[in-house]
Parts: structure tokens; sequence; C-alpha cells
């Protein structure tokens, strides 16, 4: 049985490769994970770029909580079974009038994972086609698609990403989300997002969820246990924050950072790379 999504639901899923408009949390909590957000901005203007970036719920203990939450595993359970891990948070803050947008990708096109993981696309703010709200390729998770690598320039940290290329523009769907609304997605699903073209901001949350038994097919990821067991240890462990982007943690994130460099948001490692990932200069390597 099920434990929150319709049988219709997980069948989207299986053939469309994305489900939408659930809703995860109230419009009120929201307002408070904006508030969070916010207030972080206000007090460290400076670290905002790279803690709300790769593996935040290594550093914000109110991030780890709002991953691990038990309704919303429900609906991940429903989709990849009852041994998961949370493999990386990213917040993704558009803000008014400007350029910063994701071209045509798969997540899991230059270091793929299987079973593939799912994303979860949490809006926290309203997500329209206008703000630049997530838009998506229905059907397209079932093969990893000709890509291009290219270092972006479209707003966003810079760092080497996949490109899918050909994308007939025909088919593709914009899903408007409302504030605690949520996107499923596969890591495998072509999708992307315009400008911010509104005068609000855009905020959403995006968490890569894996199940236990999956391999990378390059290097190990690593990830937090939320559920279940694990009896496979393809991912190594990674413990949970104690603070809000304390030094403590963010040591800690910088360490697995650098144990485990090769992970589907980071990429794989050609053997003259160096690890590469937004941190706190302060800390030095
Ligand atoms: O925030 C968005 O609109 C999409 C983000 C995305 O696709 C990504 O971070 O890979």
């Amino acid at each position: 049985m099920p434990k929150r999504l319709s049988a219709t639901q997980i069948d989207q899923f299986r053939e469309h490769g994305f489900v939408s408009g659930i809703q995860l949390f109230e419009p009120e909590a929201c307002l408070k994970i904006r508030d969070r957000i916010e207030a972080f901005e206000a007090e460290r203007p400076d670290d905002a770029r790279w803690a709300f970036d790769i593996k935040a719920n290594l550093l914000f203990d109110w991030v780890y909580e709002l991953g691990a939450d038990e309704s919303t595993l429900d609906a991940v359970e429903d989709l990849i079974g009852g041994n998961i891990f949370n493999t990386d948070t990213v917040f993704r803050i558009k803000e008014p009038g400007t350029g910063t947008n994701y071209g045509w990708h798969q997540d899991a096109a230059r270091i793929q994972v299987d079973p593939c993981f799912l994303i979860c696309y949490v809006a926290i703010t309203p997500s329209t086609p206008e703000n630049g709200g997530l838009r998506v390729v229905p059907g397209s998770h079932k093969d990893v698609l000709p890509f291009e690598v290219v270092i972006n320039s479209d707003g966003q940290a810079k760092r080497k990403v996949a490109r899918t290329l050909d994308v007939d523009e025909s088919t593709v769907v914009d899903l408007a989300l409302e504030p605690g609304q949520a996107t499923f997605f596969s890591g495998l699903l072509v999708h992307g997002s315009r400008p911010n073209r509104s005068t609000h901001r855009r905020i959403a949350i995006l968490t890569d969820y894996t199940a236990a038994q999956a391999r990378q097919s390059q290097g190990q990821g690593s990830g937090q246990l939320l559920r279940g067991a694990d009896r496979w240890k393809h991912i190594a462990p990674e413990p949970v924050p104690t603070g809000t982007c304390s030094p403590t943690d963010a040591h800690m994130r910088r360490q697995i950072l650098n144990s485990y460099p090769e992970n589907p948001l980071m990429g794989p490692l050609a053997p003259d790379d160096t690890v590469q990932f937004l941190d706190d200069p302060a800390f030095g390597r």
C-alpha cells in the first residue's frame, strides 16, 4: 500500500518522470522558512552564497529537519522505496529581474546513479512561468540524452554542468506551484528554468533523495540516512549538523566534500582536476 501518493501519481512518476503539486508544507510554514533564509542573509551576507549551495543539509539543522519531514519521506518512499538517503539539499533563489536561469539538463547525466535518485523541488514562494519556475520535458527520464559540458555563466555558481542538446520546446511543460507545494522528478528528467521576470523573489529548495542500494557510475556518493537501513554501504554516511552554519558544521561539510568530491552536482573529477566547491575562504583548505 502506498503511504502518501495515489496509484495514479506513482504511475505518472514512472511514465512521465515527475509528479507535481504535492502539498508538503502549509503556506505559514513557508513564511517561517523564508524568514530564516532572510535572517541568515541579513546576518551573514557573504556566507549565503556558499552556504545555500551544495549540501546545505550539512550546514543548517533546520534544513536537515525539513528534508527529513516524515510526510515528505512517505511520498519519497512510494517512489523509491523505504531506505532513503538525503544526498544533497540546495536553495535556488532567483532575485526579481535578474538573469539567473538553468539551461536544459539531466542532473544524472555526467554521473549516473542506479537506481536513479529523485529530486524534490519545494516552492517556498509561488513558483510560476513568470518568475522562473520549473519546466520539464515529460518522458525524457528513460535514458541519458546527448549533452555537452559547459561552464555555466547564467547567474549561478560557476561550475561545469551538462546541457542537454536538441530539446524539442514544443514538448515542454511549465509547472506552477503555490508555497509549500512540490514537484518530485527523476534525476534523469530533462528540466530547466528561465529568469525571474516578476517583481518578487522566487525561492525553492531542492533535495535529492537516493535509495540506499544505489550506486554511482563514478566515485562514491555520500548522504544522510533518513529512513530505513543501509545494508549495501554504497553511500558514505554523513553526520547531522548541530547548528546553523556553525564553524563545526562548515568544517564537517568541507571534509565531506573533499572526501567524496564526485557526486551528480559536482560531476566527475578528471585526473588533473582539483576539487571545487564554494566555501568560506577564511577556513583555507
Ligand atoms: O531552481 C530551478 O529553477 C532549477 C534548479 C536546477 O535545475 C538545478 O539546480 O539543477
